[in-house]
């Protein structure tokens, strides 16, 4: 980290207070001239800086930049985020999260790029996933639980994503089980939680994150334009990814914890009240069969419980939903 992005940091963190330029210098070690320089480089990378007289300087803008030292100053979590690696551009961060994962990093570790070119979802789908404009960030975490518990942690992940959303822009999404993020009927956010595991359980668990925030509708691939939406289309506003990012980390890190402590109890009652599918009639694709009645509910272990016509009750792992 350069003594610009140490500056940078250090006036983020002073928010509205001027910081004297003097006080700068004293606290860097540089010279009042030095800090002057670095204020003229932060403005090309985009700040603007507003000097008070006699004051000092207060940053009035910062670039909508998801760059680890950005991230991380303001970050309000013990663990999650205390590694980030930031990349302007990968295939998918889900692929360097293994990579690292393998490599032995810690839990809570973050991966967040500018731009994925190969993002993915489930089933190896596609994820577009724009240059800017989103949140494309993958979490390791390494849980002390049974491989079988994994898929609660997609439904964790979607409480604490709707929270943070609500925290930031004030808006309502829905969850729809298990893994999609709703406004109306159009997608704002995917989940794609994945498992390193051996014989001795959960190695890591690499939890993939894709928020379409600041999108305009033509900035979605065709094959999305029309099921897709994003947070600026919702508020009518653009929205600070940093911002976002923190606040995603820090209620997925309370609700972790949560529900390493007390289970999924807690947890499915909150997301049972951002839930767009329980009680609705939905048609459920599955890899062998498409099944189609009302989602009563789920079950403590995070299971869609699905009633058919004829009465039977089905518990459903892993499907496609349709609201009918
Ligand atoms: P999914 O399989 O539930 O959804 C994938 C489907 O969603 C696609 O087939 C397409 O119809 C639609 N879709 C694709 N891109 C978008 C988009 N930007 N907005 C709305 N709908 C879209 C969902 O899988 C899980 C997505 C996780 C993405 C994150 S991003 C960071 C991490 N890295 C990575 O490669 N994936 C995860």
């Amino acid at each position: 980290i350069t003594v610009t992005h140490k500056l940078a940091t250090r006036l983020l963190e002073a928010g509205d207070q001027p910081v004297s330029g003097q006080q700068l210098a004293e606290e860097f070690g540089v010279s009042r001239t030095a800090i002057w320089k670095h204020m003229k480089e932060l403005e090309e990378m985009g700040y603007e800086i507003e000097s008070v007289r006699k004051k000092g300087y207060r940053i009035q803008k910062s670039p909508d930049s998801l760059e680890a030292f950005l991230v991380q100053s303001g970050l309000k979590t013990k663990r999650l985020g205390s590694r980030i690696e930031y990349l302007e551009q990968c295939a998918s961060t889900q692929i360097v999260a293994h990579q690292l994962a393998q490599e032995g990093a810690l839990d809570g570790t973050v991966v967040i790029a500018d731009l994925q070119t190969e993002g993915r979802g489930r089933l190896m789908r596609k994820w577009d996933s724009a240059k800017g404009q989103g949140i494309w960030m993958s979490i390791i975490l390494r849980p002390d639980v049974p491989p079988h518990k994994a898929p609660q942690f997609t439904l964790v992940a979607a409480v604490a994503i709707v929270r943070a959303i609500q925290s930031i822009t004030g808006l309502e999404a829905s969850i729809k089980w298990p893994n999609d993020i709703l406004f109306g009927n159009k997608k704002a956010t995917g989940i794609l939680t994945e498992l390193q595991s051996d014989a001795d359980g959960i190695q890591a668990l690499i939890i993939g994150i894709g928020v379409n925030v600041n999108q305009e509708r033509e900035d979605f691939d065709a094959a999305v334009k029309e099921i897709a939406t994003s947070l600026r289309l919702e508020s009518g506003q653009a929205v600070n990814r940093r911002k976002l990012v923190q606040e995603i980390l820090r209620y997925l890190e309370i609700y972790t914890e949560m529900y390493i402590e007390l289970g999924f109890g807690p947890l499915k009652e909150l997301w049972e009240g951002h839930s767009a599918t329980i009680g609705k009639a939905v048609r459920a694709r599955m890899t062998r069969e498409t099944l189609e009645g009302i989602a009563e509910g789920i079950t403590e272990d995070g299971v869609l419980q699905l009633r058919t016509a004829d009465g039977k009750l089905h518990g459903i792992y892993s499907a496609d939903i349709e609201l009918k």
